[in-house]
């Protein structure tokens, strides 16, 4: 059956490619974000099933006033993708800026809950609907410089599972999709500050997912009938596993 599907984030990487697959599966997708000439290219390649709606999901005015600020027609809204979310710096936490903290819990945390709490109540009220969260192998696993980024997307995994709790026997489905390595989006050039280089490095030597790879996950999440709820899909390339803790050892 057609959907409706919002989007965060749909100008790059996980978001983009969530767009196409989306479209391609037969759905209607509202792809949102800040880059709004991003958003009227992919528009202009996915035709009329395409809507482009600025976004900043930190703005909190805007979140909230959304869900009637949308076209007549878009407003009933089957799938909510919290996909918009940032990772900035890998600098031990005592060494980092506190600003760059902010943005993440803002991005990672505030525009989830927000962006949940706007489009709950109809979901609820229809006893239907889909919400899509992207939290991250890291909202389980700790590295170093991951302080924050992590810890937002702890929240995300948490937050998604004490959804299920208050929503328990509704058609009302709320699913963590958790990868790990994924190259081909913008995610580490943003958390390294636009250095391309460093960004590459990343995924050097690795066969790292993709985004397409996390679009189909999403596409098979929201193809399954009404009583199905996945609750978290944990998701790494064969190139990456968690190991062992860290020991400091005395010389
Ligand atoms: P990208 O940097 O390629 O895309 C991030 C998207 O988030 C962009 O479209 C950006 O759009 C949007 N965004 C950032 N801030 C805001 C904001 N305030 N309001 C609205 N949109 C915003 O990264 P990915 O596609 O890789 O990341 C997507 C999600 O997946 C994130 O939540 C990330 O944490 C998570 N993730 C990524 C992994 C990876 O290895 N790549 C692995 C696991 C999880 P714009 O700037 O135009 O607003
Ligand atoms: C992105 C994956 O390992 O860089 O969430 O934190 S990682």
């Amino acid at each position: 059956m057609r959907k409706t599907i919002l989007v965060t984030g749909a100008t790059a990487g996980f978001g983009a490619a969530f767009a196409r697959r989306f479209v391609k599966d037969g759905h209607r997708v509202i792809a949102t974000g800040r880059r709004v000439e991003r958003l009227e290219k992919l528009a202009a390649e996915l035709g009329a099933n395409l809507l482009p709606f600025a976004l900043d999901v930190t703005d909190k005015e805007a979140v909230a006033a959304l869900p009637t600020a949308l076209p007549a027609d878009w407003q009933t809204i089957d799938v909510l993708v919290n996909n918009a979310g940032l990772a900035l710096g890998l600098a031990p936490a005592q060494q980092s800026d506190l600003d760059d903290w902010d943005t993440m819990i803002a991005t990672n945390i505030t525009g989830v809950i927000h962006m949940t709490r706007a489009f709950l109540p109809a979901m609820v009220a229809r006893n239907d609907g889909i919400i899509l969260n992207i939290g991250s192998v890291a909202g389980t696993y700790p590295y170093p410089g991951g302080h924050v980024y992590g810890g937002t997307k702890a929240f995300v995994k948490q937050f998604s599972l004490n959804l299920r709790a208050d929503l328990v026997g509704l058609n009302v489905r709320v699913t963590d999709i958790e990868p790990g390595m994924v190259a081909g989006s913008e995610f580490s050039a943003v958390r390294f500050g636009g250095d391309e280089a460093k960004a590459a490095a990343v995924y050097a030597g690795t066969k790292s997912l993709s985004p397409e790879d996390i679009a189909e996950t999403a596409a098979w999440i929201i193809s399954l009938p009404p009583h199905v709820n996945i609750n978290r899909v944990e998701m790494m390339p064969t190139s990456q596993a968690s190991d062992r803790f860290a020991v400091k050892r005395q010389s």
